[in-house]
């Protein structure tokens, strides 16, 4: 791209400086599992994860402001307001999966939320719950208590940034849920716009920030069929793959049938074919 600073890399995504007060976030094809990017891409991957958080972002801008500028015609590419970031991520949890799990099994607390006894996986909370990470680590989330995350970002950021995301997660997993997915939980990364406003920054309710679950197919007591990736992590290690750099390729069949599941999961939300979107990506931005 012409005339464009990169600032900075995910495993899968790249940030880049369009002027002092704007950024451009691109998603690419890439797919990583357990931890590792894979070397064969799913096409259109980016496109799907861009236009859900472009959907997101245009229905839940009044409930909550956010950075989203503009949807490039390329579907896969988010023009955004530069924010001071705020140092956690904002996981809501809706039900008990992945670390929240493993927490709540070895100590009965996620996050130091003191939850019902007797619970299992993968199980539904009472109420959702806010669990913040920092994103200390080399690539790995620690969960910190909201005491430590208000710490962290002062108490009236933290506690306006608890405030958003449990209203987004609200209004997301009920919608998700009409359409037959279940929204386990979700990351959300919030930063100060330049009044002091809580906003809103980043990917919102993709199938790389939270974890979707058919409800067909939800069977609490054990781990549930994640809706985008399980067919990728099934042939991964059935592959004999010991989850260490790099990864397998995937034969054409496998990328076919996650690619299918991506389409499938932006379809039932956005209620939009997603050839449209490619046609014309701001269709997803009609509230
Ligand atoms: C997001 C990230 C990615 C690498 C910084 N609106 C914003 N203002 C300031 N900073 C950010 C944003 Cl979105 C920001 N990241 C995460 C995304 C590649 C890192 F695509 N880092």
């Amino acid at each position: 791209m012409r005339d464009v600073l990169h600032v900075g890399s995910g495993k899968v995504r790249e940030l880049y400086a369009l002027d002092d007060d704007r950024l451009l976030l691109v998603a690419s094809d890439r797919i990583s599992t357990y931890d590792v990017v894979l070397p064969t891409e799913i096409p259109d991957k980016g496109c799907v994860l861009t236009g859900l958080s472009a959907f997101w972002f245009a229905r839940t801008r009044t409930l909550v402001p956010n950075h989203l500028l503009a949807l490039r015609a390329d579907g896969r590419s988010l023009e955004c307001r530069r924010l001071e970031m705020l140092p956690v991520e904002v996981v809501v949890r809706g039900y008990l999966a992945g670390s929240g799990w493993t927490d709540y099994a070895r100590t009965a607390e996620v996050c130091g939320h003191r939850l019902p006894a007797g619970l299992s996986e993968s199980e539904r909370l009472p109420e959702p719950i806010v669990t913040p990470a920092t994103k200390a680590a080399e690539g790995h989330d620690l969960n910190v208590t909201e005491v430590e995350a208000a710490a962290m970002c002062g108490p009236g950021h933290y506690e306006a940034a608890r405030d958003a995301a449990l209203a987004l997660y609200r209004f997301a997993a009920a919608h998700a849920e009409e359409r037959g997915i279940l929204l386990a939980d979700t990351k959300f990364e919030l930063g100060i716009d330049d009044e002091g406003v809580v906003t809103l920054a980043d990917e919102a309710v993709t199938p790389d920030s939270s974890r979707f679950w058919p409800a067909d197919d939800y069977a609490p007591g054990g781990p549930q069929p994640s809706f985008d990736k399980q067919y990728v992590r099934d042939w991964c290690l059935a592959s004999g793959w010991d989850r260490t750099p790099p990864g397998p390729e995937l034969p054409p069949e496998v990328v076919a049938g996650t690619r299918a599941r991506y389409v499938e999961a932006f379809e039932l939300l956005t209620g939009t074919p997603f050839d449209r979107y490619l046609a014309d990506p701001e269709v997803v931005l009609c509230a």
